[in-house]
C-alpha cells in the first residue's frame, strides 16, 4: 500500500507544491529514504471535509501511518525512521539542535516593522552560531558526510529565509558567513531538495499575509 501524505498547495494555485516547510521536511524524508507516496495537495484557506476529519488541527503535514493519519512533522519523521531505518536519515543526538533557532528567530525579523528591535541581530546570531558549527566539523552537512534529519529539517526553513528575507527586505546571509552559504548550497542542490521545493514565487505569496497583516 503507497504511503499517503498531506501537503500545503500553493497560494493562489491549488494543484501545485506548496511552500509549507514542514511539509517539504516530511517530502524530503520520504524522498531521501527512497519511499514511493502519493501527495495529497491541501488547499489550506479551503480545506476540504475529508482533510479536516483527518487532521483536527487543520494542519499539514498530515501522513497515513497503518491506516491512521498522523500529525506533525516530528512524529511523522520519527515513525518514518523507526518504520524504514535504512537508509537511516539518524542525526547523532549532540548535534541533533544545531540550527534549531534560526526559524523562529527569521520569522520575528520577517514581520518586524522597528529595524531597531534586535530582531536582526537575533537571527545573526543563530546563523554565526551555524557558521562555527559548520567551521568546525567536517561538512558538508551538520553531521558530517551524509545529509540527516536535522538537515532535512533546515533546509526549508533556510530556503524561506533566503527567499523571504531577499525579497520584503533586501536582506541576505551575510559574506562573512562562508560555511552557512556553502551548507545552504548543498542542500538545495540535493536531488530530493530541487523534486519538493516550490517555486521562490509561492514562498513569497505565502508569506504575504504574515508580512503585511
Ligand atoms: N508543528 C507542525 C507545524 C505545521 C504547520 O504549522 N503547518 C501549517 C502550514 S506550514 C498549517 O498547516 N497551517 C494551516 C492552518 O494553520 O490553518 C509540524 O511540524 O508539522
Amino acid at each position: 500500500m503507497a504511503l499517503e501524505v498531506c501537503v500545503k498547495a500553493a497560494v493562489g494555485a491549488p494543484d501545485v507544491l506548496g511552500d509549507c516547510p514542514f511539509s517539504q521536511r516530511v517530502l524530503l524524508t520520504l524522498e531521501e529514504k527512497n519511499l514511493p507516496y502519493k501527495m495529497h495537495l491541501i488547499n489550506i484557506s479551503d480545506k476540504p471535509q475529508w482533510f479536516l476529519a483527518i487532521s483536527p488541527e487543520g494542519k499539514v503535514p498530515v501522513f497515513k501511518n497503518d491506516d491512521k493519519w498522523v500529525s506533525d512533522s516530528d512524529v511523522i519523521t520519527g515513525i518514518l525512521e523507526e518504520k524504514y531505518p535504512e537508509p537511516s536519515l539518524k542525526t547523532p543526538p549532540e548535534f541533533a539542535s544545531v540550527g534549531s533557532k534560526i526559524f523562529g528567530t527569521f520569522v520575528t525579523f520577517l514581520k518586524s516593522k522597528d529595524s531597531s528591535d534586535g530582531s536582526e541581530k537575533a537571527l545573526l546570531d543563530e546563523l554565526e552560531a551555524l557558521e562555527n558549527h559548520l567551521k568546525t566539523h567536517d561538512g558538508p552537512f551538520i553531521a558530517g558526510g551524509k545529509v540527516s534529519a536535522v538537515d532535512l529539517s533546515l533546509a526549508p526553513k533556510l530556503y524561506h529565509l533566503k527567499v523571504a528575507l531577499g525579497h520584503y527586505k533586501s536582506w541576505s546571509v551575510p559574506e562573512s558567513l562562508p560555511h552557512v552559504h556553502g551548507y545552504m548550497k548543498a542542500l538545495f542542490s540535493l536531488d530530493s531538495f530541487e523534486k519538493t521545493k516550490t517555486e521562490e514565487k509561492y514562498v513569497i505569496a505565502g508569506w504575504e499575509h504574515k508580512v503585511n497583516p
